[in-house]
Formats: C-alpha cells, sequence, structure tokens
C-alpha cells in the first residue's frame, strides 16, 4: 500500500479519535492494514491546544489525519470516509446506494443523537478533562438520550448483530467510542434495553474492539 506517511493525530478514550481508531482496526481485522501511523496529543497536558497542534487543526480537536502532502482532515466521519474511497479493497460501504445511505444515515443519529449527548454527560458529570461539574446539563443530556436509545434498541428486535446488520459499519464504531467513554466515569446509560446492552457485549468481543479499547 503507499501513502506511507499518513498520520493520525489521536487520543486514546476520547471518542471521535476512537471512533477513527475502531475503524482502522475494523479495516485491519479484515485484512487490510491501512498505512496510518498513530500518533497521541496528550490532551490532558493541553498538547491539542498548543501551536504544534493548531497548525494542524485550528480547532485544536481530535482526531486529525495528516496526508502525505503535508495537509489535514479534521473532521472524524471524514478521516473514515476518506479512509474508505482511499483504500476501497474491503471498505466498510455497502455497494448498494440505499444500504449506504442507510448507513450513514445511522452513523449520523448515532453521533448526533447518542454520542454527543453521552460526551456532553461526562464532560458535566466527572470531566476528564477536568471541566467543573454541572449537574443540570447531565441530566439534560440523560434525558435527550432516551429517545435515540430507544430507536437504536427498537432496531435491534429483529435480531440484527450490528448496528446496520450483520456487517460491521461506521455506526457500529461511534457507539462503541461513546460508551468507553461512560465506563471510563463509570456511568452507564444505557437503562434496561436488552437488545443495546447484547449489542454492547457482542461488540466488545471483537477483535477490533479487544485491540482498541481499554475500558
Ligand atoms: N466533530 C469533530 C469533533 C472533534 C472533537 O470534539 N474531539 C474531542 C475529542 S472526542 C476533542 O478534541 N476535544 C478537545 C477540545 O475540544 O478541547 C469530529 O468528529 O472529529
Amino acid at each position: 500500500m503507499s501513502d506511507p506517511s499518513m498520520k493520525l493525530y489521536m487520543v486514546p478514550l476520547a471518542p471521535n479519535p476512537t471512533k477513527v481508531m475502531l475503524y482502522i482496526a475494523e479495516r485491519a481485522a479484515a485484512g487490510a492494514e491501512l498505512p496510518v501511523e498513530q500518533i497521541v496529543v496528550n490532551t490532558l497536558k493541553g498538547r491539542h491546544r498548543q501551536p504544534e497542534h493548531l497548525a494542524r487543526n485550528p480547532f485544536g480537536t481530535l482526531p486529525v489525519l495528516e496526508l502525505d502532502d503535508g495537509s489535514h482532515l479534521i473532521e472524524s466521519l471524514a478521516i473514515v470516509e476518506f479512509l474508505e474511497e482511499r483504500f476501497p479493497d474491503g471498505a466498510l460501504r455497502e455497494a448498494d446506494v440505499e444500504r449506504r445511505a442507510r448507513s450513514r444515515d445511522l452513523e449520523r443519529v448515532v453521533d448526533l443523537r447518542v454520542a454527543g449527548p453521552m460526551a456532553r454527560y461526562v464532560h458535566a458529570a466527572k470531566s476528564p478533562l477536568g471541566l467543573p461539574p454541572d449537574h443540570a446539563a447531565a441530566a439534560a443530556a440523560e434525558e435527550s438520550l432516551e429517545g435515540p436509545l430507544d430507536y437504536l434498541e427498537a432496531l435491534l428486535d429483529d435480531g440484527r448483530a450490528l448496528l446496520t446488520g450483520e456487517r460491521v459499519a461506521i455506526a457500529d464504531c461511534t457507539m462503541q467510542a461513546a460508551l468507553q467513554f461512560l465506563r471510563f466515569v463509570d456511568a452507564d446509560l444505557l437503562g434496561d434495553r436488552p437488545n443495546l446492552r447484547a449489542w454492547d457485549a457482542r461488540y466488545r468481543e471483537r477483535q477490533a474492539a479487544q485491540a482498541v479499547l481499554k475500558w
């Protein structure tokens, strides 16, 4: 494979970098070692706010993918979709246009309606970055999760193994990255949703999950 100089700037545990790390690990488990070097930017030490990282991404967030020409992609889904298209052999994307749209649709629902509130909950309840606790914000984030989690629970009612069906999809990576962040602060917001709990246990057995997840 080419592009030996691509670099993923990331930090383990943080949900958006973990989404990309899980994706890369899923590709590896399926036989495609993507030529992406992974480099930790220590957010606990504030390295993401220093000029070196701001030169990569003026918003100071992670992940960032540095391409071989030195340019950067700074959004996790754009990074994953770039890697899908750049290395299409064995990519996760569906061949069928409607299935591909549904898969992307679900990833957006998980990211915007589930992973976002879960991250807000973590930062409001017990921020790893040391933000002050905000109990009202934590409660609001928790409440906003009810509908989206019910939606996912209902999807899994048909017995599918993974969020979009039998094949792993980016939505699975996004969801699991969010759940790891909750586990890190000993939080569990899945409630009485046996399908989601079974999916969580199943996903965490996967080779990619075992390789990437720390909590
Ligand atoms: N929409 C962006 C969000 C990136 C983001 O907010 N990353 C978090 C880690 S999960 C971050 O870098 N937070 C540090 C900060 O905002 O100071 C993406 O999907 O990549």
